[in-house]
């Protein structure tokens, strides 16, 4: 396998600052070694170039919109060569806005697919239904075809079926993105489904629908936050009750003896808010497992 390493140090997208150290802390913590120990192939391409928020004024109903989109529209670019050239894009946030150009980037490429969301939060808000204006709150709603025109014109569209995108790991969803994704359809696995099923059914089933019965790559979008806060204390919304080190890692483990896994974002890394870079490191610890670290 061949992986094609993209930093995008942007932290535009959300309320705290520091996400934009993320690419950095993740790379500190060996991510490139750990990768090539694997027998895995690594290219890092660098990072998205991205403006300075003091630099710009940001204001408006959807915070810092033109930057974002400027930003996606580089790592959509980015993330379309990569997969042309049959390597997967690993894209390490920065924020979780990031997600749009990845899979603004898969549609560049032709490609088409699920959606694995692993996130405590479901970021399915527009700019309607937003209580804060950020757009980390914002990109599966606007891959799945909804929100403020220029996010969902960045893959030219929806990027992705609503009937092949699942959320995992799902505990903080506010009351009118909650009414949205229920009128789509989309399958939400909460906190309590894992508590209730356990990780390995869950994933089985997210698996099977995000890829249309195995025959679609599956891009999965990871959030930090998914983690339980005391696992991934530098994250910028943290949210108590989520899964324990162990839950996180099968379900990458899952994913890469699936074998349909087409590109990766890690996200919403923080290193302002982190104690010694461990967030990072566990970051590091589930990429290495979702692209095919075993125990033994
Ligand atoms: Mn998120």
């Amino acid at each position: 396998m061949r992986v094609e390493v993209i930093g995008v140090p942007v932290d535009l997208g959300a309320a705290r600052r520091g996400t934009d150290m993320g690419p950095s802390a993740i790379r500190c913590a060996r991510l490139a070694d750990r990768l090539a120990r694997l027998g895995t192939q690594v290219r890092d391409v660098g990072n998205i170039e991205v403006p300075v928020a003091e630099s710009r004024d940001g204001g408006g109903r959807v915070r810092f919109l033109d930057e974002i989109v400027e930003v996606c529209t580089g790592l959509s670019r980015r993330v379309a060569d990569a997969l042309g050239r049959g390597c997967l894009p690993l894209v390490l946030g920065g924020d979780h806005s990031v997600a749009m150009g990845s899979l603004a980037g898969r549609a560049r490429a032709g490609r088409s697919g699920g959606v694995i969301w692993v996130d405590a939060h479901a970021d399915f808000n527009t700019d309607r239904t937003s209580p804060s204006g950020n757009v980390h709150g914002m990109p599966l709603a606007a891959a799945c075809g909804h929100g403020a025109d220029g996010l969902v014109a960045l893959a030219g569209g929806a990027a992705v079926a609503h009937e092949h995108v699942v959320l995992v790991g799902t505990r903080s969803v506010d009351r009118e993105e909650g009414l949205l994704l229920r009128e789509a359809g989309i399958r939400v696995y909460s906190m309590r489904d894992i508590d209730e099923r356990g990780m390995a059914e869950v994933m089985r089933e997210a698996m099977a629908r995000a890829s249309a019965g195995g025959g679609q790559g599956i891009h999965v979008s990871l959030d930090l936050d998914v983690l339980d806060p005391v696992f991934a204390p530098g994250v910028g919304t943290p949210v108590a009750g989520g899964l324990t080190y162990r839950e996180a890692q099968l379900a990458m483990e899952m994913l890469a003896d699936s074998r349909l896994v087409c590109g990766l974002d890690v996200v919403e890394v923080n290193p302002a808010l982190d104690e010694r870079n461990r967030t990072a490191q566990l970051a590091v610890d589930l990429v290495a497992s979702a692209l095919g670290e075993r125990i033994w």
